[in-house]
Order: structure tokens, then C-alpha cells, then sequence
């Protein structure tokens, strides 16, 4: 298998190149892609340095697969040329997530629909991720209606520049921002821009996302995203209303043989999820698992997850891996 990494200098093809080793994948040839300003840089795998390669030069190598994480402009442009050459490219961008000829894949939910036919794959944006994990085991089951939905999201979603305003703003010192506004002790409810209906972006992607994962456009969405000044991974408060009954003991039961969710809910203990213990595993963690008392079959749950980890690079990863195992992709041999 030769993988390509595209964004391999940005946070989450780090994350990637990371995962990969740890994950031991794979891989016969790794093939470090990045824009023209980091041609010629090194980076590190496995103990071994290797030399970042441009985008032409890499679609010219015919990687096997591509995993993309530069962004929608540059997926919408290289992803078709690399699949052209009969690479397949999994893209953890929001440039084909929505495109009815293009899968969005979460392994654990729906990789089953994959054939060797999808040549570009889309990774779900992380929000989506983290609580899709959590809900398609309970709308099996419980058939969901209706999803309220708030987030407290990472500054890692929006990459290296809001990592440097905090830290600078931390300092006291001044320096170029990442949001209109200061991140420090602030909660912006602003994630990605507006669309025409007031929402933005990253709310609208857990509406349509959630639905075309789930496979179900009558399930209602309505989410406000916010940031916060955390690094390790996005927390959201998810209300859940079934269409069926459930038993808060079942749930919480479904959720803990869910591969790949954690259950941390013990009051006693005050065991919760939180981001500073999310940060740099692959889990999905789930807690303050608790009936809506204020109508019937409704639900309130917790769930936190490094979004860098399932959120991006890790999901990416599964859904490579999962062509690999499930010869997929052109020269499919496990070795
Ligand atoms: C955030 N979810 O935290 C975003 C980052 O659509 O892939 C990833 C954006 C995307 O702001």
C-alpha cells in the first residue's frame, strides 16, 4: 500500500502521520503531500525522515490512497486528479461530504455501503462524528425523531493560527487572530461562517450530515455551535427525542458494547467525560446519560471526543483501513 498524506504539515495530517504509525498500518510507501511552501521540508515517520512532495509530483507517483486534510478548495481541485490516476482518496475536507455521488462514511455506521467503484470518499466534519457514534446504535433501536444540539468546540477545529491567538492571548502578548474576537476566557457561538438562514456552517453539517450518515432525512436537527477555549477535543450536550420508549438502563447499556463509545457516568464518582482527558485517544466518551423530564421519550446525553483523533485523522484512517480488509482499492493485499 502506497499512502499519500495530503496536509501532511497541517494539525490534522500531524495527527495522521501519528495515528498511522501507532495504528501500524499498512503502508509500503508513505508519501508526504503538502503546498508548494513546504516542498522540500522533512517530516517524521516511524523514526525515519521523509521529504514532502507537491501535489503534481504525487498524483504522478499513483498513490493507491490519498488521504486529504488541506482543506475544500484544494480537495475539490486534486482529489479528481488523483482519482483519475486510480487513487482512492478519502477527504476529511467539506468539499464532497454533501455531493449525492460521494459516501460519508463513519466505519463503525455505514462502511458498508463502500464498493470499489467510490474512488473520492468524504470523512464526516468532527462535530458529526463524535455524536453520530453515540446515536446510531440508539436510533436503531429507538428510532430518533428529533435532535437539539450545542456544542463547545476545541480551537484545534480551526487549526494552528487559534492555537497561537490563545496561547498568545494567554501570555498577554499580541499577535494575529483567528476569530473576530478574543478566544481567552471567551465562548464565541460562531464556528465556521453564516449561511443565508442565520445558522452557520458547522450547524448545518450536524443537521445534513447527521441525516445522510444515518440514512434517514426525517430525523429533525437544530444545533448552535459555539468555541471555547479548550484544545483537547469538542464537548456536546445532544437532546434526544425517540419516536419509541426507552429505559435510561438499556441505553446506557447499548452504548457501553458500542465499539469504538466509552461510558463515563458515574455520579457518585462524578465521573463525566471532559476534553482534557479526551485529548489524544480515539474514543468516543458518553456521559450525564439522563431522561428529559419535561417530555416523554426524551433524552439528554453528554459526549466528548478529540476531534482531531475520530473527529479526522482516525476516522480517515478507519475508512482506509477498511478498503484495505475489504479490497477496495486497486492493489488490495494485505501484507
Ligand atoms: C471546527 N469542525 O471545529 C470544524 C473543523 O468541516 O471539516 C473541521 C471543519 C470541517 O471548526
Amino acid at each position: 500500500m502506497r499512502i499519500a498524506v495530503v496536509g501532511a504539515t497541517g494539525m490534522v495530517g500531524n495527527v495522521m502521520l501519528k495515528s498511522l504509525a501507532e495504528r501500524n498500518f499498512p503502508l509500503t510507501e508513505l508519501i508526504p503531500v503538502a503546498s508548494e511552501k513546504s516542498v522540500g521540508k522533512k517530516v517524521e515517520f516511524k523514526g525515519k525522515e521523509y521529504t514532502i512532495v507537491g501535489l503534481q509530483d504525487a498524483v504522478d507517483m499513483q498513490p493507491d490512497i490519498a488521504l486529504f486534510s488541506a482543506g475544500g478548495s484544494t480537495s475539490l481541485e486534486w482529489a479528481p486528479k488523483f482519482a483519475a490516476v486510480g487513487t482512492t482518496v478519502v477527504d476529511n475536507s467539506s468539499a464532497w461530504r454533501m455531493d449525492a455521488t460521494k459516501k460519508l462514511i463513519v466505519p463503525e455506521i455505514n462502511a458498508d455501503i463502500l464498493t470499489k467503484e467510490d474512488k473520492i470518499i468524504a470523512n464526516p466534519n468532527c462535530s458529526t462524528i463524535q455524536m453520530v457514534m453515540a446515536l446510531a446504535p440508539l436510533h436503531k433501536k429507538y428510532q430518533i425523531k428529533r435532535l437539539v444540539i450545542s456544542t463547545y468546540q476545541s480551537i484545534t477545529g480551526t487549526g494552528v493560527k487559534a492555537v497561537q491567538q490563545l496561547e498568545n492571548e494567554y501570555k498577554g502578548e499580541k499577535g494575529e487572530m483567528a476569530y473576530h474576537y478574543p478566544i481567552h476566557k471567551n465562548a464565541i457561538p460562531h464556528c465556521d461562517v453564516f449561511e443565508e438562514n442565520g445558522y452557520t456552517k458547522e450547524e448545518m453539517k450536524l443537521v445534513r450530515e447527521t441525516q445522510k450518515i444515518l440514512n434517514d432525512n426525517t430525523i429533525a436537527v437544530t444545533a448552535t455551535a459555539v468555541r471555547i477555549p479548550v484544545v483537547g477535543g469538542h464537548s456536546e450536550c445532544v437532546n434526544i427525542e425517540f419516536e419509541n420508549e426507552f429505559d435510561v438502563s438499556e441505553i446506557r447499556k447499548l452504548l457501553s458494547e458500542t465499539p469504538g463509545v466509552t461510558v463515563q457516568d458515574n455520579l457518585d464518582t462524578n465521573t463525566y467525560p471532559m476534553p482534557i482527558y479526551a485529548h489524544g485517544k480515539d474514543d468516543v466518551f458518553v456521559g450525564r446519560i439522563r431522561r428529559d423530564l419535561s417530555q416523554p421519550n426524551t433524552l439528554n446525553m453528554w459526549i466528548v471526543s478529540d476531534n482531531l483523533r475520530k473527529g479526522a485523522a482516525t476516522n480517515t484512517i478507519q475508512i482506509a483501513e477498511y478498503l484495505i480488509e475489504h479490497n477496495l482499492c486497486p492493489s488490495t493485499t494485505l501484507s
